[in-house]
């Protein structure tokens, strides 16, 4: 019936940290998550992504299978300590060199590259000397790195997204420290969260001002799973639509509306720091586009105290602010991080965000599911991401239908990557599908049975 508009992006994900390797090669300095990864019992089985899928040296074979799978764009991550490896101050030419040949490489493939500037690897040169997030000056210092990148970049690169999920950041990293830095606070996550969102607006001040003859876009990527009402009963409902706001409109309000949610300066206090009149300008109007991504729903249910109980992972903020109870359906099907498959709740999430943001363009920057899946004579059975994939794009087309303004998709991700604290057990990959298959899942069956492209050469190596 309905079928996807013919300039919609069709693309896939990855991070840096996630899949380059040469971790120490060529000047990079280190970052949080070289650190982070090698303490002891931070990451699955001990892994690191010093050697990950060596996509430094194997970009271009990485770009001819994204060419074979018809990728039209492609979003990846600058490491921010390979291009000023102690975060500020000397540049590293080799670093530079990298991306500028791998946009160069991209765009001989007719793919179209979409640039995150900061997808967790802080240089760790930064949180040793100057508190990370948390510090004064962190905002400055990441400008002046965006600066960098749009100098050197920017005349190919028409696509730019500050910072991936600055909620994990906040969350996982300062509030449980299950990510680098591993800070476990409830009230840094608030700072740091603050100190994002000042970093993004003065990044994009500087690309609307310097810049605008490149004629480019800019934006900000969040990440938000629905939270479903548990019952009819409006503290419940209320419970959801709170979850909603202290997991996204934390980050979004600021940027469309101009402030936080009054429910969270309400719940918070002294813990929510404030934003001057001059930085709420700063701020307000920041993103070109509404980056998304989305991986699952919960049922939220009013807390009653529970909340403080139960583990905070995957909740959308500290939960004891929130007040919230999540838990899942025993119907839903879940994904080996234990995500549930639930794709009505990724055609609620967009029509939320299309409601209370105004009708903004939205991207989906990230969206795909981990499978524990084998390899078999080289192939892989798929069927569970098939079957993921085309829930999802059958509710992202439902959406698109009903008149929200979603502009494009990326699969997250690419191939099979270091998964963060889960290390390699989790994977993301497309494995190989063709982009013309992807386009049509929403209404054929077919079974989709891809070459495998994972790479990780710590596996190879057993
Ligand atoms: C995102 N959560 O991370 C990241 O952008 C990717 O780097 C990552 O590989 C992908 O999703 C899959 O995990 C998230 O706990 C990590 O809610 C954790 C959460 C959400 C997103």
């Amino acid at each position: 019936m309905h079928q996807f508009p013919n300039n919609f992006i069709w693309g896939t994900a990855t991070s840096s940290y996630q899949i380059e390797g040469a971790a120490t090669k060529d000047g990079k300095g280190p970052s949080i998550w070289d650190a982070f990864s090698s303490i002891p019992g931070k990451v699955h089985k001990g892994e690191t992504g010093a050697l990950a899928c060596d996509h430094y040296h194997r970009y271009k074979e990485d770009i001819q299978l994204m060419k074979a799978m018809g990728v039209k764009a492609y979003r990846f991550s600058i490491a921010w300590p390979r291009v000023l490896p102690t975060g500020k101050g000397a540049i590293n030419k080799r670093g530079l060199q990298f991306y500028s040949d791998l946009i160069d490489e991209l765009l001989k493939a007719d793919i179209v590259p979409w640039v995150t500037l900061y997808h967790w690897d802080l240089p760790l040169a930064l949180q040793m000397e100057d508190d990370g997030w948390l510090g004064d000056s962190i905002a400055d210092y990441f400008a002046t790195y965006a600066d960098l990148c749009f100098e050197h970049f920017g005349d190919r690169v028409k696509h730019w997204i500050t910072l991936n999920e600055p909620w994990v950041v906040a969350i996982l990293g300062h509030g449980q420290g299950v990510f680098a830095p591993g800070r476990n606070s409830n009230s840094e996550p608030y700072l740091a969260a603050h100190n994002l969102l000042l970093a993004h607006a003065k990044a994009v001040q500087i690309y609307r001002k310097k810049y605008g003859h490149q004629n480019g876009q800019i934006g900000i990527t969040n990440n938000c799973d629905w939270r479903e009402p548990l019952t009819k009963r409006s503290e419940d409902q209320e419970a959801a639509e709170r979850a909603l706001q202290f997991f996204l409109a934390w980050f979004a309000d600021p940027i469309y509306k101009g402030d936080y949610p009054a429910v969270m300066k309400k719940r918070l206090g002294s813990r929510l720091p404030q934003f001057s009149t001059a930085e709420k300008e700063l701020i307000l109007g920041t993103s070109d586009f509404f980056g998304l991504n989305h991986y699952t729903t919960m049922y939220a249910a009013h807390g009653d105290g529970r909340s403080k109980k139960q583990s905070v992972y995957g909740n959308g903020g500290i939960s004891e602010d929130q007040d919230v109870h999540l838990s899942q359906d025993k119907s839903w099907d879940l994904t080996s991080m234990n995500w549930a498959v639930v794709p009505w709740g990724c055609k609620k999430m967009l029509k939320w965000i299309d409601a209370r943001y105004d009708r903004p363009p939205i991207y989906i920057t990230e969206n795909g599911c981990a499978y524990p899946d084998q390899v078999v004579d080289g192939k892989v059975d798929d069927q569970k991401r098939v079957d993921f994939y085309r829930g999802y794009l059958t509710a992202c087309l439902d959406a698109i239908s009903e008149g929200v303004q979603l502009k494009g998709y990326f699969a997250w991700s690419f191939m099979d990557n270091f998964e963060w604290a889960s290390g390699y057990d989790k994977r993301f990959g497309l494995h190989y599908v063709d982009f013309e298959t992807l386009e049509r899942l929403p209404k054929e069956s077919a079974r989709w049975i891809g070459q495998v492209m994972r790479r990780n050469r710590l596996n190879e190596q057993g």
